[in-house]
């Protein structure tokens, strides 16, 4: 039985990652930080067969002690603060965990190594956000980073790690360039599930409008069930290497609102929808569109849901959620 150990299992990739590693076998390990997370017991339910083990990405011994727990095959350092606009706020943290607790998890990995004839493979999570600025469209590895936020800057610090430890310690090491990829366990404070839960909320008539910020920036939106597959097949291949997921088509916020509200029976978005500074950010990543021919071509992976698929399985499930605890509320 092979043995995985998943950081940031709390998050949607961990969730979804978590799911499908068991469902081939694994036996999965989730690491997670602090005294009674809140979350264990949703992932415990929604995973029985997890194991989960404390450590903290800012806490080098902890993660020695992890790995040399867990005995994995196979390490996913999926943890990160991961939101872009909070690293602006918290830069040193964002720095602190999203680049730092990269390098400890490879020190980690250097320093308890695993056995000759089946060493450690370790799994980066890095970012199309390390494109930023970008250089070129659409976005491939060996695009330039020009990385606009704090986040981005830890991500490309941790992209580079990874690579300088594959080339200096022969590490199995792999870093998935990951475009963005979202689901109907998508953080409320990330753009697309803010849109399809309020849209959610304003069609059960508890909300009246959303607050958003630029509406003009584009992204490549894909469904984070399917990269997590792609995460894995990285791992399984004889050489590490760097490969970009995406699906290879770019929308702005503007034709997310679009869509969503045609999908919950509304003509026009416009009058639903304000401008509030707050969600503005400092620096701003205008159009990110991936190319994903690399990974097509040596690890055989495709994305399945499209767009209009992605939006409308978000708002569905938002509206039965919503809907649900309305009933809740009533009774
Ligand atoms: P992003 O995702 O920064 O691309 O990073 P996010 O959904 O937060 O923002 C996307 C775009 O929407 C604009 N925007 C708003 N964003 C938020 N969150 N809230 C708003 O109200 C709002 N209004 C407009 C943003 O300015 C931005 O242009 C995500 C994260 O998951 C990263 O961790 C990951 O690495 C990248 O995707 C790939």
């Amino acid at each position: 039985m092979k043995r995985a150990l998943i950081t940031g299992i709390t998050g949607q990739d961990g969730r979804y990652l978590s799911q499908l590693l068991t469902s081939k076998g694994y036996q999965v390990f989730g690491l997670i930080a602090g005294q009674a997370n809140p979350k264990a017991k949703l992932l415990m339910e929604e995973n029985p067969s997890l194991d989960l083990v404390g450590g903290d990405l800012r806490d080098l011994p902890s993660l020695i002690a992890a790995v040399e727990q867990v005995q994995p095959d196979e390490v996913y350092n999926l943890g990160a603060i991961s939101f872009v606009q909070l690293s602006f706020k918290q830069a040193e943290l964002t720095a602190e965990i999203t680049g730092l607790g990269v390098l400890r998890m490879l020190e980690a990995i250097r320093i308890v190594g695993g056995t000759d004839k089946n060493p450690i493979r370790f799994y980066q999570a890095s970012s199309s956000e390390m494109f930023g600025k970008v250089r070129e469209t659409p976005q491939k590895e060996s695009t330039p980073f020009h990385p606009r936020s704090p986040y981005g800057v830890a991500k490309v610090f941790g992209h580079d790690m990874t690579v300088n430890y594959r080339e200096s310690y022969d590490l199995h090491a792999s870093s998935g360039i990951l475009f963005n990829h979202e689901s109907e366990r998508r953080g409320l404070e990330f753009v697309t599930r803010k849109i399809t839960n309020s849209l959610a909320r304003i069609k059960l008539g508890i909300q009246d409008t959303i607050s958003l910020g630029n509406l003009d920036s584009a992204r490549d939106w894909g469904y984070a069930g399917d990269y997590v597959e792609a995460m894995w097949l990285m791992l399984q291949q004889d050489e590490p290497d760097d490969y970009v997921i995406a699906t290879g088509e770019t929308h702005t916020i503007r034709e997310f609102l679009e869509v969503a509200f045609r999908i919950a029976g509304y003509d026009d978005w416009e009058p639903f929808v304000n401008h509030d500074t707050r969600f503005d950010r400092p620096a701003e990543v205008d159009l990110l569109l991936g190319d994903a021919t690399k990974a097509r071509e040596k690890l055989g992976w495709t994305p399945k849901v499209g767009f209009e698929e992605l939006v409308t399985r978000m708002y569905e499930s938002d509206l039965k959620s919503e809907q649900s605890n309305l009933d809740a509320g009533r009774r």
